[in-house]
């Protein structure tokens, strides 16, 4: 036995969490490296905004890239809109990007506000992945990431002036993950999520939103759950925005592309028949 099994067994604890931990440790993905390759910042995260048509005109010998670069630019853009809502951090605060993935958010987070970053992921892959950017960049005593879970982190209780999940809540129960945020954030801290959710109103899981959920082995919370749960865990909203409008041209240029993973449509189904909302909660530590 390695040094490092008793460690993972400790992160580890379900069967379920190894099989999304395996997903994410094989997971290279063109959709995800080659957005990442334009600029450094590799986002597992959708976009917002409408894209610009003219990447799909003009020379074919580099459409391909002009799409991909345009794709990246609104995954980054997303990223932006989540760190407008985490309020007024200061370089002294200490914050946190639960579900970090390859790192993407939390140096955004990190160059905008200058302060301490921490990711937690139960991917070995996308830990070593994140710090060895961290260490590239020049900025490991300042964002560190943690083969940690979600639900039990083990940073200190109250230290966090902010913290949020970017597209990772569909991993988790909702009650589990709001008590461990609310145990992590002060009095006062912001609590941010993007997520995708069904829709209570039409009903239950759409067919659609099933093949998303077994695509990525998620399973996709429903609307009121995000509410319920954070009511529970004295996460109390300031901020509901429906951004699924909004996130609708980035699936239409992906579906497009040379990048697109198959999963395109079932988005846009879902989307556009409504059972699916792509929503951000901004919530505050009371
Ligand atoms: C993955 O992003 C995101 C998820 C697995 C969460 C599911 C999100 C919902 C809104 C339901 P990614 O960038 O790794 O995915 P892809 O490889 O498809 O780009
Ligand atoms: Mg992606």
């Amino acid at each position: 036995m390695t040094s490092t099994m008793p460690q993972a067994d400790h992160v580890l604890r379900t069967d379920y969490q190894r099989s999304v931990a395996e997903y994410w440790n094989a997971e290279k993905d063109p959709v995800n490296i080659r957005l990442g390759e334009v600029d450094g910042y590799y986002h597992h995260h959708y976009g917002l905004g409408d894209y610009d048509p003219s990447v799909l005109e003009g020379p074919e010998e580099t459409r391909n890239q002009r799409i991909i670069e345009e794709l990246h630019r609104l995954e980054t853009a997303q990223a932006d809109v989540l760190l407008d809502h985490l309020g007024n951090i200061r370089p002294e605060d200490r914050i946190m990007d639960t579900g970090s993935g390859r790192g993407g958010t939390s140096f955004m987070a990190h160059q905008r506000f200058g302060c301490h970053v921490d990711g937690v992921s139960i991917s070995q892959q996308q830990v070593d992945f994140a710090n060895g950017q961290a260490e590239e960049r020049g900025v490991s005593d300042k964002v560190a990431f943690h083969f940690r879970n979600m639900l039990d982190t083990g940073f200190d209780t109250g230290s966090l002036r902010a913290s949020w999940n970017n597209e990772s809540t569909m991993y988790v129960d909702l009650f589990e993950l709001f008590s461990e945020h609310a145990r992590l954030l002060r009095h006062g801290g912001r609590y941010v999520t993007i997520t995708g959710c069904y829709n209570d109103v039409t009903g239950g899981r759409s067919k659609a939103v099933s093949r998303i959920d077994e695509h990525y082995t998620c399973n996709i919370h429903p609307r009121s759950a995000y509410f319920k749960a954070m009511a529970a865990n004295g996460l109390v909203p300031i901020n509901v925005v429906d951004l699924t409008d909004q996130t609708i041209p980035y699936w239409e240029l992906r579906a497009q592309s040379s990048v697109a993973t198959g999963i395109e449509d079932p988005f846009l189904t879902a989307y556009k028949e409504g059972s699916f909302h792509y929503l951000l909660i901004a919530a505050d530590r009371i």
